[in-house]
Protein backbone atom coordinates (compact mmCIF):
# COMPACT_ATOMS: atom_id res chain seq x y z
CA UNK A 1 0.00 0.00 0.00
CA UNK A 2 1.07 3.65 -0.68
CA UNK A 3 -0.61 6.41 1.34
CA UNK A 4 1.05 9.77 0.49
CA UNK A 5 0.34 13.11 1.52
CA UNK A 6 0.27 16.39 -1.05
CA UNK A 7 1.82 18.88 1.62
CA UNK A 8 4.69 16.84 2.31
CA UNK A 9 5.36 15.40 -1.00
CA UNK A 10 9.64 15.06 -1.99
CA UNK A 11 10.75 18.17 -4.09
CA UNK A 12 11.63 15.74 -6.85
CA UNK A 13 7.79 15.17 -7.96
CA UNK A 14 6.74 18.74 -8.21
CA UNK A 15 7.32 19.44 -11.88
CA UNK A 16 6.67 23.18 -12.98
CA UNK A 17 5.70 23.53 -17.07
CA UNK A 18 5.60 26.95 -16.98
CA UNK A 19 1.75 27.34 -17.58
CA UNK A 20 1.22 24.73 -14.60
CA UNK A 21 2.41 22.93 -12.07
CA UNK A 22 2.15 18.98 -11.82
CA UNK A 23 2.22 17.42 -8.06
CA UNK A 24 3.16 13.86 -9.47
CA UNK A 25 2.00 11.43 -6.31
CA UNK A 26 2.19 8.21 -8.04
CA UNK A 27 4.81 7.45 -10.60
CA UNK A 28 6.34 4.46 -12.80
CA UNK A 29 8.77 4.23 -9.40
CA UNK A 30 6.01 3.18 -7.05
CA UNK A 31 5.26 0.16 -9.57
CA UNK A 32 1.98 1.51 -10.72
CA UNK A 33 0.91 1.12 -14.09
CA UNK A 34 -0.17 4.78 -14.04
CA UNK A 35 0.73 8.11 -13.20
CA UNK A 36 -1.53 10.47 -10.99
CA UNK A 37 -0.84 13.79 -10.33
CA UNK A 38 -2.63 17.05 -8.94
CA UNK A 39 -2.12 19.67 -11.36
CA UNK A 40 -2.61 23.60 -11.03
CA UNK A 41 -3.02 25.10 -14.55
CA UNK A 42 -2.57 28.76 -13.66
CA UNK A 43 -5.07 31.02 -14.61
CA UNK A 44 -5.00 33.14 -17.54
CA UNK A 45 -2.54 30.80 -19.47
CA UNK A 46 -3.43 28.21 -21.85
CA UNK A 47 -1.81 25.25 -22.81
CA UNK A 48 -1.33 23.41 -25.91
CA UNK A 49 -0.91 19.78 -25.93
CA UNK A 50 -0.75 16.66 -27.77
CA UNK A 51 -0.16 13.16 -25.83
CA UNK A 52 0.56 11.06 -28.94
CA UNK A 53 2.84 8.46 -26.41
CA UNK A 54 0.10 8.60 -23.60
CA UNK A 55 -3.70 8.31 -22.83
CA UNK A 56 -4.53 10.77 -20.26
CA UNK A 57 -7.89 11.09 -18.11
CA UNK A 58 -8.54 14.30 -16.13
CA UNK A 59 -10.73 15.46 -13.74
CA UNK A 60 -11.85 19.00 -12.85
CA UNK A 61 -11.85 19.06 -9.08
CA UNK A 62 -11.68 23.16 -9.25
CA UNK A 63 -11.23 26.33 -10.93
CA UNK A 64 -12.91 27.81 -14.46
CA UNK A 65 -11.92 27.31 -18.24
CA UNK A 66 -12.01 25.63 -21.27
CA UNK A 67 -11.09 22.37 -23.04
CA UNK A 68 -10.98 23.36 -27.02
CA UNK A 69 -10.94 20.16 -28.85
CA UNK A 70 -8.78 21.45 -31.89
CA UNK A 71 -9.51 18.02 -33.70
CA UNK A 72 -13.31 18.78 -33.44
CA UNK A 73 -13.03 21.94 -33.38
CA UNK A 74 -15.44 22.36 -30.55
CA UNK A 75 -14.60 23.92 -26.77
CA UNK A 76 -16.34 22.63 -23.28
CA UNK A 77 -16.30 23.99 -20.28
CA UNK A 78 -14.26 22.91 -17.38
CA UNK A 79 -15.27 23.13 -13.58
CA UNK A 80 -15.32 21.01 -10.70
CA UNK A 81 -16.80 17.32 -11.51
CA UNK A 82 -15.97 17.58 -15.25
CA UNK A 83 -13.60 15.05 -16.79
CA UNK A 84 -12.24 14.35 -19.97
CA UNK A 85 -10.43 11.40 -21.47
CA UNK A 86 -7.70 11.39 -23.97
CA UNK A 87 -8.07 8.38 -25.28
CA UNK A 88 -7.47 9.37 -28.94
CA UNK A 89 -4.56 10.88 -28.37
CA UNK A 90 -6.44 14.11 -29.41
CA UNK A 91 -4.52 17.71 -29.83
CA UNK A 92 -5.61 19.99 -27.36
CA UNK A 93 -5.95 23.36 -25.14
CA UNK A 94 -6.25 24.03 -21.99
CA UNK A 95 -7.36 27.69 -21.22
CA UNK A 96 -7.58 28.17 -17.99
CA UNK A 97 -9.37 31.33 -17.20
CA UNK A 98 -9.31 30.80 -13.09
CA UNK A 99 -7.10 28.17 -11.46
CA UNK A 100 -7.75 25.07 -12.73
CA UNK A 101 -6.81 22.39 -9.96
CA UNK A 102 -7.07 19.02 -12.36
CA UNK A 103 -6.15 15.37 -10.90
CA UNK A 104 -4.16 13.56 -14.09
CA UNK A 105 -3.50 9.77 -14.88
CA UNK A 106 -1.34 8.82 -17.37
CA UNK A 107 -0.82 5.38 -18.67
CA UNK A 108 1.88 4.31 -19.50
CA UNK A 109 3.20 6.45 -15.94
CA UNK A 110 5.27 9.18 -15.86
CA UNK A 111 8.89 9.21 -14.28
CA UNK A 112 8.72 12.71 -12.72
CA UNK A 113 10.32 15.40 -15.20
CA UNK A 114 8.65 15.00 -17.99
CA UNK A 115 7.61 18.79 -19.07
CA UNK A 116 5.68 18.78 -22.80
CA UNK A 117 7.76 18.91 -26.07
CA UNK A 118 7.45 21.29 -28.97
CA UNK A 119 4.62 19.15 -30.23
CA UNK A 120 2.79 19.22 -26.54
CA UNK A 121 3.81 15.61 -25.91
CA UNK A 122 5.82 13.76 -23.17
CA UNK A 123 8.26 11.53 -24.08
CA UNK A 124 8.04 7.71 -23.69
CA UNK A 125 9.92 6.67 -20.57
CA UNK A 126 7.78 5.09 -18.11
CA UNK A 127 7.37 1.84 -19.43
CA UNK A 128 10.94 0.37 -18.87
CA UNK A 129 10.65 1.77 -15.30
CA UNK A 130 7.90 0.43 -14.61
CA UNK A 131 8.79 -2.86 -15.43
CA UNK A 132 11.86 -2.48 -13.48
CA UNK A 133 9.67 -1.86 -10.37
CA UNK A 134 7.76 -4.78 -10.85
C1 LIG B 1 -4.49 19.02 -18.04
C2 LIG B 1 -3.16 19.34 -17.51
O1 LIG B 1 -3.06 19.66 -16.41
N1 LIG B 1 -2.12 19.28 -18.34
C3 LIG B 1 -0.76 19.72 -18.05
C4 LIG B 1 0.00 18.96 -16.99
C5 LIG B 1 -0.16 17.48 -16.97
N2 LIG B 1 -1.49 17.06 -16.78
C6 LIG B 1 0.71 16.90 -15.87
O2 LIG B 1 1.85 16.57 -16.16
O3 LIG B 1 0.24 16.77 -14.73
Amino acid sequence: MIVRDLTSLDDDRTTDGGTWVSRRLLLARDGTRFSMHDTILRAGTTTTMWYRHHVEAVYCVGGEGWLHDDEAGVRHALHEGVLYCLDGHEHHRVEAVTDLRMICVFDPPLVGGEVHDADGAYPLLGREVAEEAS
